[in-house]
């Protein structure tokens, strides 16, 4: 009889539990992972430069309606404190509702629509983001799409919280770090011609006014273009920060140096 009542409440706790939730992330071509640190720690990515755009997808492995007849409700948080050095945003704003129903992905929003909307939170620290909820005939799959953008170098973490279960632990937090851009001429990827600018001023003194058009070539900061600044370069030769389509003639948005 023991074990009966031991299977039943088991049940119980299994049609109540909701999908396990969590984010991928990937770089603007939408297909590649962006890489972890370290294996042990997967939420703690590889620095990326100031300018680049990666693509947050939240994810799920069962439909978003609990037992009880309850739908998944979450956020994907930037705290205050961070939101100047990275930003999300929300794809296919719906004046009318009020919401991003271009963020809302097919498994979320099957026979139907999902929830997505930008609000301010106050718990448990201030912060920015996105209130998500699937609707009832989602399923397991891609709920949601964010882009986030690297704007400042620093840290800034994403966090994503699952409302039922906490209001304050969030169920993962991603934690990304923003170093200068190598991507000298703004065409989004590292090359040849960006070289050529580090290359062309090499030797020089950087002064300390920051607007000194040499400054964003010193990217060891220590006031000279050298070869610490070639080596800097180097560990993101060929690396895109946007998908767009690079200009025919990249010299044409050279800065002036
Ligand atoms: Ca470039
Ligand atoms: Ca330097």
């Amino acid at each position: 009889m023991r074990a009966l009542y031991v299977l039943v409440a088991a049940l119980v706790v299994a049609s109540l539990a909701s999908a396990r939730v969590w984010t991928t992330v990937y770089r603007c071509d939408e297909t590649t992972p962006l890489a972890a640190v370290d294996p042990n720690h997967p939420t703690i990515y590889r620095d990326i430069m100031v300018g680049t755009r990666l693509v947050l997808v939240v994810g799920s492995d069962g439909p978003g309606i609990y037992g009880d007849h309850q739908l998944w409700s979450g956020g994907l948080v930037i705290s205050r404190d961070d939101w100047q050095r990275g930003t999300l945003s929300g794809r296919g704003y719906n004046q009318q509702r009020r919401n991003y129903d271009g963020s809302a992905l097919f498994a979320a929003a099957t026979q139907g629509r999902a929830s997505v909307q930008y609000r301010e939170y106050f718990q448990p620290d201030t912060g920015y983001g996105f209130d998500l909820r699937p609707n009832q005939y989602s399923s397991a799959g891609d709920w949601f799409v964010f882009d986030y953008h690297a704007e400042r170098p620093g840290s800034c973490d994403v966090a994503l919280y699952d409302f039922h279960a906490s209001l304050d632990m969030p169920l993962e937090t991603l934690s990304f770090t923003h170093v200068p851009s190598r991507d000298f001429n703004g065409d989004t990827i590292v090359t040849f011609w960006d070289l050529a600018l580090l290359a062309s001023r090499c030797g020089t003194v950087v002064g300390s006014d920051p607007n000194d058009p040499a400054a964003p070539l010193d990217l060891d900061c220590n006031g000279r273009i050298d070869l610490g600044d070639i080596a800097a370069f180097s560990e993101y030769w060929l690396e895109r920060t946007d998908c767009g389509k690079p200009m025919t003639d990249p010299t044409k948005s050279s800065p002036s140096l």
